[in-house]
């Protein structure tokens, strides 16, 4: 609570920037995957004022737009994998033959060693369960990566120190082949100074992935602090040569971790740093930066900002849109919802939400909310371009009895036409006021849903 209370304050009524992209709780590990024409991004979760890599739980969050996060809670646990003890860290989901299968690094309780575990589930939100009740694989080694090649072939990568590569069956869920480690040569992988037990930079997060016939191998470099590199090969096994630096060491976290995605015809690379408030080393949180290769397929320079990727199109109010979808959030957080996926709650006075690129078109006329508070409820406001932007409209709250009985408020909105980032500033008295499960405006004229209806 103290991140929040920090991040609202820091919040004095401008627009915010949008990196990191989730406010909420500390994240780590990002791993983009896109499915369907939404990128689902699974990340580690740093438990709030952790001193070590404390980390119980995986997370999923979603966006079509790369601005506007929905939170879908944590699907994945160290309590799915009956057989680990702790360290819920850096992994990868991956989808083939209609399932997902998340690998990840978790402490093996019987042997005290570090193993991967894989989780299959159903849809890329989960609900997703131990696929052997075992390790995949064992070694002391950490943070895997799969990739699956043009002929079918799968492979999975993971390490440090070292680096190793497995043959995964079409299965996912076993192997072919022993695990195999890859040459740490400095051609390969560049040269580390002052650490003789580690001459190359290679030191974990490896991100494996196949773009114009080359095969690139993203990586946390050095350490402490780590910046990230790459190498590039002609296949998969190698062999690898070192490419340079990625992102410098930068924002406040002595450990990043890369994850690179195409997403509707543009480059996107994510990382994690410490740039929340209350943030550092083992208090992490995701950012995201698009980026475009250079014309013989090598990377930029890509720099961290509290600006992030630019939006992918607009967000149409006039469809059910979930409250936990956010761009920007000042004090609250979200919970698992009585009704189904998340909600937020933890709403106090001057709270805010962002919606970023909200496309009201023509005008809206109304909005609708799905409501819920133990307190006396309170309001919410509906503000443009900022936490105390133009007023359009404000929706009473009332108490309803309890924070997951909930009830649906509408109110009437004015002055709410074209595009714009939309804040649902809350207001009340003391203490929690109420959660919100979901929203949505009515357009004038009733034609909601309809294309036309977010039109400009
Ligand atoms: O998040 C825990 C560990 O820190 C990951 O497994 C590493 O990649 C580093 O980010």
């Amino acid at each position: 609570m103290a991140l929040l209370c920090v991040a609202a304050a820091l919040s004095p009524g401008v627009a915010r920037a949008d990196n990191p992209i989730i406010q909420t709780i500390y994240t780590a590990d990002p791993a983009p995957l896109v499915h369907n024409g939404r990128v689902y991004l699974y990340t580690g979760h740093d438990e709030d004022g952790s001193t070590y890599f404390t980390m119980k739980e995986w997370r999923v969050w979603s966006s079509s737009d790369m601005v506007n996060w929905t939170d879908h809670g944590s699907p994945l646990s160290l309590s799915t994998f009956g057989w680990a003890s702790a360290d819920a860290w850096a992994g990868q989901a991956v989808f083939r033959n209609g399932r997902f299968y998340w690998y990840v690094p978790v402490k093996n309780r019987a042997t005290g060693r570090m193993a991967i575990g894989v989780a299959v589930g159903d849809s890329p939100t989960g609900p997703f369960r131990d696929a052997l009740g075992r390790p995949l694989v064992e070694n002391g080694e950490i943070d895997p990566t799969v990739f699956i090649d043009d002929d079918g072939q799968a492979y999975m990568y993971w390490g440090n120190p070292n680096l190793w590569y497995v043959r995964l069956n079409p299965d996912m869920i076993s192997y072919s082949g022993a695990p195999t480690q890859i040459p740490l040569t400095t051609a390969g992988f560049g040269t580390r100074t002052g650490n003789p037990s580690r001459p190359t930079l290679y030191e974990e997060g490896p991100w494996v992935y196949k773009r114009n016939g080359l095969y690139y191998m993203v990586f946390a470099a050095a350490c402490c602090s780590e910046f990230i590199a790459y190498s590039t090969a002609p296949g998969p096994t190698g062999p690898w040569t070192y490419r340079g630096t990625i992102m410098p060491t930068q924002g406040g976290s002595f450990t990043n971790h890369p994850g690179v995605i195409d997403f509707n015809g543009g480059s996107y690379f994510f990382y994690h740093n410490g740039a929340l408030p209350g943030g550092g080393g083992f208090t992490r949180s995701v950012a995201v930066e698009k980026f475009a290769y250079n014309a013989n397929g090598t990377f930029p320079t890509i720099n961290m900002t509290t600006a992030g990727a630019p939006q992918v199109g607009t967000l149409n109010p006039y469809v059910r849109q979930e409250a936990e979808t956010i761009a920007w959030a000042s004090g609250v957080e979200t919970e698992t919802s009585g009704e189904g996926g998340m909600n937020v709650g933890w709403i106090e006075n001057g709270d805010y939400v962002k919606v970023k690129g909200v496309a009201f078109g023509a005008g809206a006329a109304s909005f609708t909310a799905r409501v819920a508070s133990a307190a006396g409820g309170g309001r919410i406001e509906l503000r443009l371009g900022g936490p105390t932007g133009t007023l359009v409209g404000t929706c009473d709250v009332p108490g309803t009895g309890g924070w997951q009985t909930w009830t649906t408020v509408s109110c009437p909105v004015n002055g709410a036409t074209g595009t714009h980032d939309l804040y649902l500033r809350f207001t009340g008295a003391s203490g929690y006021l109420f959660n919100v499960n979901w929203w949505q405006f009515n357009a004038a004229g009733g034609r909601n849903g309809s294309p036309g209806a977010a039109d400009e």
